[in-house]
């Protein structure tokens, strides 16, 4: 702020640093002296905005509640987010342990039918008991082979039952969990061949073996395979 000559009593009153009061008596009447610029209190960023006030400060440096519960609101949509997911994928890992086992059922039944027709049975018992074979009807619960060694017959034997490594992922230890696998059906299915002039093929039969399953939570899924099988080997 310059200060003119008329004011140099006022002037050399002043105690402010940077100020020469010698070179006071060098201003003559109509100049100005040019005083030192006063520091500006504060904080950088209030004088970089023009901000003085000490409630302009305290506005600038929190938060409003409106802010907050807009924050909070954010948060729990993630974190809920997350524990879908979270729960998404367990039952994602449930459902393949399910799907694996019933894949492996259903192709052990295949297996035993090619079995049957190599080593004990006749190919014209390979039918289901309705049809004059030895094959059980419709879904069946899973269960051991019995006494003839085939799957799907009268003389069946128990539910099945699967082994797990149980908490610590180890088999063959205290701690493993023995599952009887009472949600899973098997079914048997065999249908003549017919050829192009719908006509029934005498030495081929198609075999179609569905294994379906109740998850936990109520829904019915299932694994279905099917191939043929001839009177020959
Ligand atoms: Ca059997
Ligand atoms: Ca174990």
């Amino acid at each position: 702020m310059p200060i003119c000559s008329v004011h140099l009593k006022t002037v050399a009153n002043l105690t402010a640093p940077g100020i020469i009061v010698t070179t006071l008596g060098s201003v003559h009447q109509g100049e100005c002296l040019k005083l030192p610029r006063k520091r500006t209190k504060g904080h950088p960023r209030s004088r970089a905005l023009g901000w003085d006030s000490k409630a302009k400060m305290a506005e600038a440096s929190g938060y409003s509640l409106l802010e907050v519960m807009m924050a909070m609101s954010v948060s729990v949509i993630g974190l809920v987010s997350l524990l879908a997911l979270f729960s998404q994928s367990l039952v994602t890992m449930f459902l393949v342990q399910e799907e694996l086992i019933a894949k492996q059922k259903a192709r052990e039944t295949m297996e035993s039918i090619y079995t049957a027709r190599n080593t004990q049975v006749s190919f014209a018992d390979i039918e289901t008991i309705n049809d004059g074979g030895i094959f059980s009807d419709g879904f069946q619960p899973l269960k051991l082979s019995g006494n003839d060694g085939l799957i799907g017959t009268a003389d069946d034997g128990a539910v099945e039952t699967l082994l797990l490594p149980g908490p610590d992922g180890l088999l063959g230890n205290g701690d493993d969990i023995n599952r009887t696998l009472t949600n899973f059906e098997r079914q048997i299915q065999i249908d003549t061949v017919l050829d192009a002039g719908s006509n029934p093929y005498p030495d081929l039969k198609q075999i179609t073996i569905t294994v379906r399953y109740t998850t936990p939570q109520g829904w019915q899924r299932s694994f279905q395979t099917a191939s043929y099988v001839s009177r020959y080997r």
